[in-house]
C-alpha cells in the first residue's frame, strides 16, 4: 500500500499530451511496454545491490558463507547473462515490431516535410497540403518524413517512436492512432533557433469523417 502511494506520486507526472507513457497506438504501446521491462529491471537491480551493499555493513556474515570465486561467477557472470539476455530479447522482440513491414494491406502513404521552422504535410490520395497532420483512427500510416534544408526529427509520442528528416533521404515511420483524437507532436532534433516553436498536430478522424475534414483542412492551408 505504502509502495503505491509512493509510486503513485512521481508516476501521476506520466500522462499528458507529449507522454511517451501514455500511449495511444500499437507502436507507442510497444514502446512503453519496453520502457516498464526496462524500468522494472533497473528497479530490481537497483534494489539487489542496495540490498547487498547494506547486508555487507550490518550482517557480513552472511555474505561471507560465499567464496570470492563465487560472488565473481554469480554476480559477476551468470547474473548479467541471464539478466541481459532477457532485456536484450524483449528489446529486440518489441523494437522488431516497429519496423514498418510490408503488409498485405500496404497502409496509405502521407508525407511529412520538414522546414526551419514548420512541417508540411502531403497525401498520397489528395492535392494540396496542410499545417497539421490528418489521419483516419484505427488503422496504420506510413508517414514518409524528409527535410528541405537540414536534420530534424518528427516525434509523436503517444503514437510512435522519433524518426529523423534528412536531406535528400526518406525515412518511413508507421503511425496509428487507436481512437480519434489530436496528438501533439514536436521536433525532437536541435534545427536551429526556431526549434521550439517546431510542433505540430497529428489529427486521427473516425474514418467516415477522414476525408471531408482533410478536404477542409487542406483548403484552409491554401488561403
Ligand atoms: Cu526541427
Amino acid at each position: 500500500m505504502a509502495a503505491t502511494a509512493v509510486l503513485a506520486l512521481p508516476l501521476a507526472a506520466c500522462s499528458g499530451p507529449l507522454s511517451t507513457l501514455d500511449p495511444a497506438g500499437p507502436a507507442a504501446s510497444n514502446i512503453a511496454i519496453l520502457w516498464w521491462i526496462m524500468f522494472w529491471g533497473a528497479a530490481a537491480l537497483f534494489l539487489l545491490v542496495g540490498v547487498l551493499y547494506a547486508l555487507a555493513f550490518y550482517r557480513p556474515q552472511m555474505l561471507s558463507r560465499f567464496s570470492v570465486g563465487q560472488w565473481i561467477v554469480g554476480g559477476g557472470l551468470i547474473m548479467p547473462t541471464i539478466v541481459l539476455t532477457a532485456l536484450v530479447t524483449a528489446a529486440f522482440v518489441l523494437g522488431e515490431r516497429l519496423i514498418p513491414k510490408p503488409m498485405e494491406d500496404q497502409p496509405p502513404r502521407v508525407y511529412a516535410m520538414a522546414h526551419q521552422w514548420n512541417w508540411q504535410f502531403g497525401y498520397d490520395d489528395a492535392e494540396g497540403q496542410t499545417l497539421q497532420l490528418h489521419i483516419p483512427a484505427g488503422a496504420p500510416v506510413d508517414v514518409v518524413v524528409t527535410t528541405s534544408d537540414v536534420i530534424h526529427s518528427f516525434w509523436v509520442p503517444r503514437l510512435a517512436g522519433k524518426v529523423d528528416a534528412i536531406p535528400g533521404h526518406e525515412n518511413v515511420l508507421r503511425i496509428e492512432a487507436d481512437r480519434p483524437g489530436t496528438y501533439r507532436g514536436v521536433c525532437a532534433e536541435f534545427c536551429g533557433d526556431g526549434h521550439t516553436r517546431m510542433r505540430f498536430a497529428v489529427i486521427a478522424h473516425a474514418p467516415e469523417d477522414y476525408e471531408a475534414a482533410r478536404a477542409a483542412a487542406i483548403a484552409r492551408s491554401g488561403r
